[in-house]
């Protein structure tokens, strides 16, 4: 029986055969597809342009999981939080509830293929979080690892509502196969190869954890080890205290400097970790401010208004200070 292939299909052959990247050829080959009379006479060709569509993408998934080997997400802010867990726990609506991003958002899971990048506002400063795509996703692992073992805090979000003591021990399983482990106080890992990351739980789904049954259990579980903070995605229930808590398990503080004279900019924070020095701000502001400094003027942690200190004085979250060198 005779094709009678149209010139419609000619055409979509024509660039099929000039496209150079995969996804101009199954463009090209669908239209080939959709324009294609549909009877016996050309039931072959259907099936092999199908293969040939099915192969195509095949290889450009294989391609870009390969080039993806080595991704990370650049840290951005005054830290990098990783939304991580099983899957359909609500990372993504945390993410959409907590910053500007709009991620898709679906009751089904495996939906996030590649992270979603935000950055939530806090106070003066912006958080980077990293919606990730669910721990046990084979077709991301790789990749999804570099972000696991970077991020400066692991967020483990769980639905209060199917088990959530399961669903941080998975999550704990999948990090255990990558060689991390949640910071413990108290507990050395030195020499272990393991590689701690301070970690806390999102407990999400809160509006519908009837009787605090899901909440219970996470704490009669984890305890004092992995806090749980319990939210709703969904309801927008206890976001701000959320917000508190990543700021404060980030372990960083703000702190203001200003020259003499100058009115201090309140808006634009120097980050540095908790437990920082004038001296370790100084680098911060200026390496070479670190050899030549003689003292700062602070103002801040309660009790100082003005006075001198010297390089070695620990600084508290929104100092406000004066460098004289
Ligand atoms: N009731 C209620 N539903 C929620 C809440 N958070 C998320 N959901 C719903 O749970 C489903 C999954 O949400 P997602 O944000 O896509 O979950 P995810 O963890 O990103 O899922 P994956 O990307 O597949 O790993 C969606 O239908 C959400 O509307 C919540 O706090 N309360
Ligand atoms: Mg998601």
């Amino acid at each position: 029986m005779p094709a009678n292939l149209t010139p419609q299909y000619f055409e979509a052959e024509r660039r099929f055969k000039s496209a150079t990247t995969p996804d101009e050829k199954i463009q090209a080959l669908e239209a080939m597809l959709s324009v294609m009379p549909k009877h016996k006479g050309t039931d072959h060709l259907q099936a092999d342009l199908r293969r040939k569509i099915a192969k195509i993408s095949e290889e450009a998934e294989r391609k870009s999981a390969t080039s993806r080997q080595n991704f990370n997400v650049r840290r951005e802010g005054a830290g990098q939080v990783a939304l991580i867990g099983m899957p359909n726990t609500g990372k993504s609506l945390l993410l959409a509830s907590l910053t500007s991003v709009k991620p898709e958002v679906a009751a089904y899971p495996f939906t996030t293929k590649s992270p979603n990048i935000g950055m939530m506002p806090f106070e003066n400063i912006q958080v980077q979080l990293v919606d990730m795509p669910a721990i046990n996703m084979e077709e991301t692992r790789v990749w999804s690892n570099t972000v696991l073992r970077n991020a400066d805090l692991l967020a483990i979000v769980v639905d209060l509502t199917s088990d959530p003591v399961r669903q941080v021990e998975e999550t704990l399983r999948g990090l255990e196969e990558i060689s991390v482990v949640p910071f413990k106080s108290g507990v050395d890992n030195s020499g272990t190869g393991l590689r701690e990351r301070r970690a806390f739980i999102i407990a999400n789904v809160g509006d519908l954890d009837i009787d605090d049954e899901g909440i219970n259990a996470l704490n009669t579980r984890f305890g004092r080890w992995l806090d749980a903070v319990r939210v709703s995605a969904a309801e927008k229930q206890n976001l701000e205290e959320l917000k508190r808590q990543i700021f404060s398990r980030l372990r960083i503080m703000r702190v203001h400097t200003k020259s003499p004279g100058a009115r201090v900019d309140l808006t634009d924070p120097v980050i540095l970790p908790a437990g920082a020095t004038i001296k370790d701000a100084a680098e911060a502001v200026h390496k070479d401010f670190k050899s030549g400094l003689r003292y700062a003027v602070l103002w801040g942690s309660g009790k100082f208004d003005g006075q001198r200190v010297g390089p070695e004085h620990v600084l508290q979250d929104n100092d406000i200070i004066e460098l004289h060198v």
